[in-house]
């Protein structure tokens, strides 16, 4: 089966390629993401990519949502500041919760959109709950990898090999979610 995936992040490409193990086309697509909702983006991303290439394709729309900041950055995680570089976004993060020294917690959440040419679609969510440290540690991912420890770990996503980010994070949740229902629609043919 040929998935395409619609998105201009090469991060995001890399990462789902690692966790669905298969080949998947990356296809960069020009579309205003003005949703309120992980989800509204997520779909407008795979609808435009389905209908543009007529073909089966997959959008993520992701980001950090901070307790003690209403969910912010959230669906504005990757324009949070400018320009988007990881050190930007997380010296940002880390400037506006300077107030938030009691409340770190945290969670990321990718919403999968999974659209057919004829408009058709469904979603997929993933979340990984944790925390916002105080300084930014490691090299590995990307985006606010640096500054976020999930629960049950002491390394950021940025300290962890992305063999080890790919199998715990938000995104390879809601991939195991996309697979699960690829494989049980291919199996009943
Ligand atoms: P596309 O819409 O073209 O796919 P994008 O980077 O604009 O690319 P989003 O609108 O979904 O994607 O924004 C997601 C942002 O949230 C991303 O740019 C990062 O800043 C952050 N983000 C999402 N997943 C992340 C992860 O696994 N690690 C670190 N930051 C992440």
């Amino acid at each position: 089966m040929k998935l395409l995936v619609a998105t201009t992040n090469k991060h995001k490409l890399k990462e789902i390629r690692h966790i669905l193990g298969v080949k998947v086309e990356g296809r960069k697509l020009n579309v205003k993401e003005n949703g309120k909702t992980f989800e509204e983006n997520a779909i407008k991303k795979a609808r435009a990519g389905a209908r543009k290439f007529k073909q089966l394709t997959i959008a993520d729309d992701s980001g950090l949502m901070v307790n003690c900041l209403d969910g912010l950055p959230g669906v504005k995680s990757a324009r949070f500041a400018t320009p988007p570089t990881p050190k930007n976004l997380c010296q940002k993060l880390l400037r506006v919760m300077r107030r938030c020294r009691a409340n770190r917690r945290a969670m990321f959440v990718c919403v999968i959109a999974l659209a057919r040419p004829d408009g058709r679609v469904r979603t997929f969510k993933g979340i990984v709950r944790g925390k916002i440290i105080e300084e930014m540690r490691g090299r590995h991912g990307f985006g606010y990898d640096p500054v976020f420890v999930p629960n049950g770990s002491k390394k950021t996503f940025a300290q962890m090999s992305p063999a080890f980010k790919n199998r715990i994070s938000h995104r390879a949740r809601a991939l195991k979610m996309l697979k699960s229902y690829l494989w049980a629609r291919s199996s009943v043919g």
